[in-house]
């Protein structure tokens, strides 16, 4: 057998037994099909959602990496020397670099990520950067249990969730999260999280629809996936991207559309589509901050400091446990 016949014998195998397929079948078996946004972030996802970051209309990153410049000295003077920095999601940890060079006595950075093509990249980069500085890359979903080396489980954390990755966690589910952390970061524990603030249409909407069309070739990234781990025959071309602004729910939501009716098969399932019936592929929840203390508050932490830019389009919190 050719080896190209072998992979592909070998990826349909797979296929079934894949950690996502069940995730997926459930998903695209809803009233309104879904699938988790943590699918993105394959090889090919990071590098686009990098892209992102880069677009003019896309403010969250450069407005949070300015809020950061600003607010690291502060931060610092409340990080107590020889904690560990536990970043979650950590994907290219370039704004970690802004708490780095502001923070010389930690005695670890503990970056976790799903995707491990991203947390080789950063942890080989940083390294580079800061050569003293330990790094302890954990491959995983960030709702995992924190699990650091013996000689760091009694240091100080302070955790790093920067991006508003909270974002794409209903309030309940957010909650959940922050909780979760308060537990992992332990006694002292402090948590460093950007948000993104709730603002007009007119600027949401472009940040998740640009004019080149990085975010639908993201959004659409999620179904070349499905093709090629789970041998779907989703034809790229017949899906449209659409993001959606839901003012019930203070959310961004980015769908794919069918462009027709149509049949799309998969594990050996058939999933049908309406024509203009839609994959809801990510929500993006945006806070005033008040919101977002309410949301912190119930979730066991107090609010220290809060920074935003001259726009009020982003902010940062410094979150302190208990208290
Ligand atoms: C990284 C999840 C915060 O919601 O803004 C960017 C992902 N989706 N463009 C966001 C995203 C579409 C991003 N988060």
């Amino acid at each position: 057998m050719s080896q190209i016949a072998e992979q592909k014998l070998g990826s349909v195998q797979d296929a079934a037994t894949s950690p996502i397929a069940q995730i997926v079948l459930d998903g695209l078996s809803r009233p309104q099909k879904t699938l988790p946004s943590f699918l993105f972030y394959d090889a090919r996802g990071s590098d686009l959602f990098e892209e992102i970051t880069r677009l003019p209309e896309y403010y969250p990153t450069r407005t949070e990496a300015a809020i950061l410049v600003e607010a690291a000295p502060q931060i610092a003077a409340h990080t107590p020397p020889g904690a560990v920095l536990v970043e979650y999601g950590s994907g290219s940890s370039r704004k970690t670099e802004i708490l780095l060079d502001a923070l010389p006595n930690l005695a670890a950075y503990a970056p976790i990520d799903v995707s491990q093509s991203a947390l080789a990249e950063a942890s080989a980069r940083l390294g580079r950067r800061f050569p003293t500085l330990r790094v302890i890359p954990t491959l995983g979903d960030f709702s995992a249990p924190l699990i650091l080396p013996a000689g760091l489980s009694r240091r100080p954390r302070t955790g790093f969730f920067p991006g508003s990755t909270i974002g794409n966690f209903a309030p309940a589910e957010a909650a959940a999260l922050l909780t979760h952390m308060a537990q992992g970061l332990g006694h002292g524990g402090k948590l460093i999280i950007g948000v993104d603030l709730l603002k007009d249409v007119s600027v949401l909407i472009p940040a998740y629809d640009d004019a080149s069309g990085v975010t639908a070739a993201f959004n659409l990234n999620i179904l070349a996936r499905l093709n090629r781990e789970l041998g779907a025959d989703f034809d790229l071309q017949s899906f449209r991207h659409e993001a959606r602004f839901n003012a019930a729910e203070g959310r961004i939501e980015m769908h794919l559309v069918s462009r027709h009716r149509q049949k799309i098969a998969l594990l050996g399932c058939l999933f049908p589509f309406e024509a203009g019936e839609s994959i809801h592929t990510e929500n993006s929840y945006k806070y005033s901050i008040a919101q977002f203390k309410a949301l912190a508050e119930l979730a066991g932490w107090s609010c220290q400091r809060v920074w935003t830019d001259e726009g009020d389009l982003f902010s940062v919190h410094e979150l302190h446990r208990g208290v």
